[in-house]
């Protein structure tokens, strides 16, 4: 049977990426995804990141990460060594990695993809908006999206006050089951037409599979099995700190 495979936010955390395909036993005939955020605060450069998902022929959707660093890597092509002084280190870390090729394969990810009734994306979807209908600002709020406030309109991360719902909660699945990351839980969130499987492998947490099957051209999105592998250190603690960090 084939398998469609897709992975949470990854952020540089390559040695569990190469753990869990190997758990999984990844064959020829899988089908595998990204929910994107492959770079970025992790311990591996963006460059190897993007090598590696090429090499692996591991289909990767546009994260706020991707977008962000592509558009600092222009900036600082058009603007030189000095703007790098204005990015936090990590930032800088990923714009210096990044070659030419690398910032097309960046310009060209998709916003979602879609396999039959399975639809990966990485942040959320908000009422009434359609995946085939996005101006630029909505396929930002598509990498963006996570609570939403009673009026059902997405709100700031640092927002804690007005979160009302999360966006999979409200979700109607229009748009197919939808698979997506960009908040870190600590088990993945799994609602009736979507399912957040962030679970945080850079701060210390793990790093999830979601695995469907295939049969003909539907994607069995109600048997679902989730696998995952543990972080092997806090890499973002450490990079805050510059020392290790506490790891349960
Ligand atoms: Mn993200």
């Amino acid at each position: 049977m084939k398998r469609v495979i897709v992975y949470g936010d990854i952020h540089g955390c390559l040695e569990e990426l190469r753990a869990l395909r190997e758990k999984l036993d990844i064959q020829k005939a899988d089908i595998e995804i990204s929910v994107g955020d492959i770079l970025n605060k992790g311990p591996y450069l963006a460059h190897d990141m993007i090598r590696y998902m090429q090499e692996h022929h591991i289909d990767v959707v546009m994260g706020n990460n991707e977008a962000k660093a592509l558009k600092q890597y222009r900036k600082y092509r058009k603007s030189g060594a000095a703007y790098l002084e204005t990015l936090r280190p990590f930032e800088a870390a990923t714009v210096l990695s990044l070659q030419e090729e690398d910032a097309r394969f960046l310009s060209d990810l998709p916003y979602y993809t879609k396999i039959a009734n399975l639809t990966v994306i990485h942040g959320g979807l908000v009422p009434g908006m359609r995946l085939d209908k996005m101006d630029e600002a909505q396929k930002k709020e598509l990498t963006l999206v996570r609570y939403l406030n009673r009026d059902l309109e997405p709100i700031p991360w640092s927002d804690t006050e007005n979160r009302y719902k999360f966006w999979t909660e409200v979700y109607d699945g229009r748009e197919g089951f939808i698979v997506a990351g960009h908040h870190p839980f600590p088990k993945p969130k799994i609602d009736t037409y979507a399912m957040d499987i962030d679970t945080g492998c850079v701060y210390g947490g793990k790093l999830t599979a979601a695995v469907f099957t295939m049969q003909k051209k539907h994607v069995d999105t109600e048997n679902a099995t989730l696998v995952s592998v543990r972080a092997k250190r806090d890499y973002w603690c450490e990079y805050l700190k510059g020392e290790a960090c506490e790891k349960d």
